[in-house]
């Protein structure tokens, strides 16, 4: 039942219950069908599996998102709700948090994170594109994961937070691990925590002062908490943020991306005639495959939304990825198009929780698919891709690729 602290938790007639498992293993490698059958069956819907309210449609994710005094995020933006059974790890002052905690934390680091500091890292970021993308042209055939998606941002951001250069793939184990913590306790994020002890402590520690190089974000965090704008106890707690939210998800946001100009050459074709449209077609790879594609609230009072009761303390489910898909929204919104111009698209969320780093994301994918469209005539899939499957992003293990140079 939904709620702990009521009594009668019984959802009301209007509300469509439907048995169907967004982490069964069938959605999460094809999650669109099971994206049609929520955001069809009315503006909120039941999920009995898992005991949540769920929403697919544009309009009450929009909504959802936008009412962060009723739809908390303190009680954890998973499955799991806080109140009820305690989080995996110590909250995050960002994500888990909730005004006014909430709004120094942010402050800090959309002010680290911010277009004034992102100026001055395009060289450096576009300088690394360059050198990466010739040298994946120079092999010819590339799995574009592990070659590109992964090793730009793991090499971009981790250098701009501050971090040595060793061990940076527990970055890529950490974030897997914090991402499938969004779900429930299945085998996936059984299999991911097995490894995590060691990971933990290593994350922990690079978040300490001494270990974050001047000038970095990192360094940066520190600075506010000497400006008396956090406390020093909450310096490296918003260090693991950039560290638990940073990599993986734009690792995957390109990797998607690459997925999606691979499987539509005739999209190629139009970026590659001009490169300019690289910015667009990032966006519109985030809306057509979600990295995200959920993340939770929790009612903190009773509330209706569009004409459905929901009690407190229910988990809401906000499928972000069925949302920008939703035909109310988006003309055509199974295709992949990369001259439409995606805006609003909930991809990042949206509101105070909003990503704080899209703005270096949008960076990252819009240098690295524009040297590519410079530099790259064509983009053939030579073989299968294959998923990694995770509770909450959409993820590839491998995508093979030829690049073939212009
Ligand atoms: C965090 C964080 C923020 C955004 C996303 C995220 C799970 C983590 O503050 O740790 O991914």
């Amino acid at each position: 039942m939904p709620s702990s602290l009521q009594l009668e938790t019984r959802p009301a007639v209007d509300l469509p219950q439907l048995d169907l498992d967004p982490y069964s293993i069938a959605s999460l490698m094809d999650p669109y069908p099971l994206h049609e059958q929520v955001r069809e069956a009315g503006p909120v819907v039941y999920l009995t599996p898992w005991q949540v309210y769920a929403v697919a449609r544009y309009e009450q994710v929009k909504a959802v998102l936008s009412d962060h005094d009723t739809y908390i995020s303190g009680a954890g933006v998973g499955l799991t709700n806080f109140n009820l059974e305690p989080p995996f790890r110590p909250r995050s002052l960002v994500l888990e948090a909730d005004p006014p905690a909430h709004t120094p934390c942010r402050a800090v680091l959309a002010r680290v994170l911010s277009p004034t500091v992102l100026r001055n890292l395009r060289p450096v970021f576009e300088a690394e594109a360059e050198a990466l993308v010739d040298q994946c042209l120079e092999l010819g055939a590339i799995d574009g994961i592990k070659a590109l998606a992964e090793r730009y941002p793991l090499k971009v951001f981790p250098d701009a937070v501050g971090l040595a250069a060793e061990g940076r793939e527990n970055l890529l184990l950490y974030g897997d691990m914090v991402f499938n913590a969004n779900g429930p306790r299945n085998e996936l994020l059984a299999k991911s925590t097995e490894r995590v002890g060691p990971v933990t402590e290593w994350i922990m520690r690079r978040c300490q002062r001494d270990m974050l190089a001047p000038g970095g974000f990192g360094a940066q965090i520190w600075e506010a908490a000497d400006r008396g704008d956090i406390t020093h106890e909450q310096a490296p707690m918003l260090v693991r943020s950039l560290l638990s939210a940073g990599v993986d998800t734009t690792i995957n946001g390109l990797g998607n991306a690459l997925f999606c100009l691979a499987t539509h050459p005739e999209e190629y074709a139009k970026l590659h005639s001009d490169p300019s449209l690289a910015r667009y077609a990032f966006d519109e790879a985030l809306r057509y495959e979600s990295t995200a594609q959920t993340f939770y609230r929790t009612t903190v009072r009773d509330t209706v939304l569009a004409g459905v009761p929901i009690p407190a303390n229910c988990k809401v489910l906000m499928m972000l990825a069925a949302a920008n898909r939703d035909p109310r929204k988006w003309p055509d919104p199974d295709r992949f198009l990369i001259e439409r111009r995606p805006a609003g698209h909930v991809a990042f969320g949206a509101g105070i929780h909003g990503c704080v780093g899209q703005a270096i994301a949008r960076l990252e994918g819009e240098l690295v698919l524009s040297i590519l469209a410079r530099r790259v005539r064509r983009i053939e899939l030579i073989g299968e891709p294959t998923r990694r499957l995770n509770n909450t992003l959409r993820a590839l293990d491998a995508l093979p690729l030829r690049l073939i140079p212009a």
